[in-house]
């Protein structure tokens, strides 16, 4: 399964890089702390969108695992970055509570924004270990609940950068959407 709709929402898995979604209004960071460039996918959005996004994300730093935080999408392809720190497995605690409060959050942030379409990463999934499998079921319920209160959202895609990545994810999805 690679899309479903659900209340209307189309919520869709996809193999890419979240700094390469041109069709998307906004993309969400897999951030640290302090708002700045990093591994993996901070690395890539920091990268492509520039020092703008860096200046822009000073003030509002630090963050806590669970929050997000909005800003303007520099050079990027899209108009806006949605910041979310994730849990660092076996450290910050409840880990589940935080990483599904990252995915809540971030669709609040769009929501607040009048965004229709979001892209995520699998949040907490590199550096900070979280195992994959949990983390996709995780990130699918929860998006999964938010569509029942959205007002502006049609689109939410995980954009998965690994096949492994993708394939947990495509099973994920079958477990939380058909039950
Ligand atoms: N596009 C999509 N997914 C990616 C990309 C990309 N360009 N690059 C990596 N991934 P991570 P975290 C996948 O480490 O675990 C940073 O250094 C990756 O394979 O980016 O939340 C920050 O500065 C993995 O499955 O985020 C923080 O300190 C997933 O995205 C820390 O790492 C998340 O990997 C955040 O760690």
């Amino acid at each position: 399964m690679q899309l479903v709709t659900a209340n209307g929402v189309t919520v869709e898995i996809k193999r890419g890089d979240i700094a390469n979604q041109p069709d998307l209004d906004a993309v969400v960071n897999a951030a640290n702390a302090q708002l700045r460039t990093g591994g993996g996918v901070a690395g890539a959005i920091h990268r492509t969108a520039g020092p703008g996004l860096t200046e822009e994300t000073r003030p509002l730093a630090p963050i806590k695992p669970g929050e997000a935080v909005i800003t303007g999408g520099h050079n990027l392809p899209n108009d806006y970055v949605i910041h979310t720190l994730g849990p660092v497995y076996g450290k910050d605690k409840p880990e589940n509570e935080l990483l599904a409060s990252c995915y809540r959050n971030s669709v609040d942030r769009a929501e607040e924004n009048e965004i229709e379409s979001l892209g995520f990463p699998a949040i907490s999934t590199g550096a900070f270990g979280y195992p994959a499998e949990e983390a996709a079921h995780i990130a699918l319920e929860t998006v999964k609940e938010k569509t029942n209160s959205l007002e502006y959202l049609k689109t939410i895609r995980f954009v998965l950068f690994g096949q492994q990545s993708y394939d947990v994810h495509e099973e994920a999805m079958s477990d939380v959407f058909d039950g």
